[in-house]
């Protein structure tokens, strides 16, 4: 057997290269600011305290990996009223990232209590319909493609509204906001069984948000959170059946013990992100070797790793598993499904995940100018130190306080 420079086979380097090539991860604007969770937050000296901040950040993310190219906005915390979207495009492309996918912000306003779109107020849905409207309107003239809104929208009482009406809202609400799309951008629909709504949540599960993509028009998508399930959901069937459907948009990657734990990706259960992935390239196996579109974003906002740590560690990880789950042989597979052969099938996604891909991800990342290990380069680089001593000395000319009260 012909060995490849990467510890593999000639043909499993050649699969672990394809797939690492076609595989990018978007990073997430707020990942690298002092957020937390909703009991406090715990704030660290290196965390950006503006948007350059946060786009340097993503930079050498990207800089390390060369896998992160862009980066998603949050539409409130990163364009306060009167910032000139041309500067910010302008900064990005000075840290080497463009931006992403654009967030509008339907939560976090007062006006919000009781929801957006699905409020039972006219007026108050009308001003979130303009929101997302005008984040549509942001994300055409920053060039970006993926409108992704995240809809807390529910109930938390039996009664309190009405759970049909509440969804017919929501029908006419995507509608009205997929008419104001450009014919290249992409509607994200986002789901989440629970919380901030704790009796009904609008958008609960993977069926409401794929009727209402299909409902809202040709140009929406189902967007996987993989932190929004129940515990023992099987997360790759859904994957799997949106995939069939045509309807898979993008995804939201985080990992969960108990609920939207935001825990880094592959940290608590790899074996089922080396499952979701196995779903996507046997689809692609299955299409003749073409892969659909989807948008793989990080959706992390760590509390206590370091921020910059916490972000390449994901982002190596996924391309592990990535890698591993490029591996499995799918026209053996299928051999073994025909004949019924249960444990010659289940064996062939175990030896893939359970193949070492470290020398294929190094030989892969000395082919593109890249460090053999990211983590240990991010460490060595200093970046992290110089971010917090710079970072400090700013806050406090700005006078910001990292207060250790809840904020
Ligand atoms: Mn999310």
């Amino acid at each position: 057997m012909t060995m490849h420079s990467t510890g593999l086979t000639n043909e499993n380097g050649e699969r672990v290269v394809a797939a690492l090539d076609q595989f990018q991860i978007e990073t997430p604007s707020w990942g690298y600011a002092d957020t937390g969770t909703r009991f406090g937050k715990f704030y660290q000296p290196a965390a950006a305290i503006d948007l350059g901040d946060k786009l340097a950040d993503a930079g050498e993310v990207h800089r390390l990996t060369g896998c992160c190219p862009s980066v998603a906005v949050h539409v409130l915390w990163d364009f306060p009223a009167g910032s000139d979207p041309a500067e910010v495009v302008r900064l990005a492309g000075q840290h080497g990232v463009s931006i992403g996918s654009v967030n509008p912000n339907v939560f976090q306003d007062q006006q919000y209590k009781f929801g957006s779109f699905g409020n039972p107020n006219e007026d108050v849905r009308i001003v979130a319909m303009k929101h997302c409207r005008d984040s549509v309107e942001l994300a055409r003239q920053i060039g970006s493609r993926h409108i992704s809104p995240w809809f807390a929208d529910g109930t938390n009482y039996p009664g309190q509204d009405s759970i049909r009406a509440r969804k017919r809202r929501f029908e006419e609400g995507l509608k009205q906001l997929h008419e104001c799309l450009a014919d290249d951008q992409i509607l994200l629909v986002e789901y989440k069984p629970f919380e901030p709504a704790f009796y009904q949540t609008d958008i609960a599960d993977w069926g409401m948000a794929c009727l209402l993509a299909k409902s809202a028009g040709p140009q929406a998508r189902v967007l996987v959170d993989t932190g929004h399930h129940y515990l023992a959901q099987n997360i790759e069937q859904i994957v799997a059946w949106l995939l069939d459907e045509g309807m898979l948009g993008g995804f939201h990657f985080n990992d969960r013990r108990y609920a939207d734990d935001d825990l880094t990706i592959g940290s608590i259960d790899p074996y089922q992100v080396f499952r979701i992935f196995h779903e996507i390239h046997g689809y692609a196996f299955d299409q003749g070797g073409t892969y659909p579109e989807i948008a793989y974003m990080v959706d992390q906002s760590h509390n206590l790793k370091p921020k910059l740590e916490a972000m390449v560690q994901t982002v190596v990880v996924a391309q592990e598993l990535y890698a591993k789950a490029a591996l499995v042989n799918h026209a053996a597979l299928a051999v073994h499904q025909s004949l019924g052969d249960i444990v010659g099938a289940e064996r062939l996604l175990q030896r893939a995940f359970n193949t070492d891909v470290t020398e294929a991800l190094v030989t892969w990342r000395r082919q593109r100018g890249l460090p053999d290990d990211p983590l240990d380069a991010l460490r060595e680089s200093g970046y992290i130190e110089k971010a917090a001593n710079d970072r400090t000395e700013r806050r406090e000319q700005l006078g910001i306080v990292q207060s250790s009260s809840y904020a």
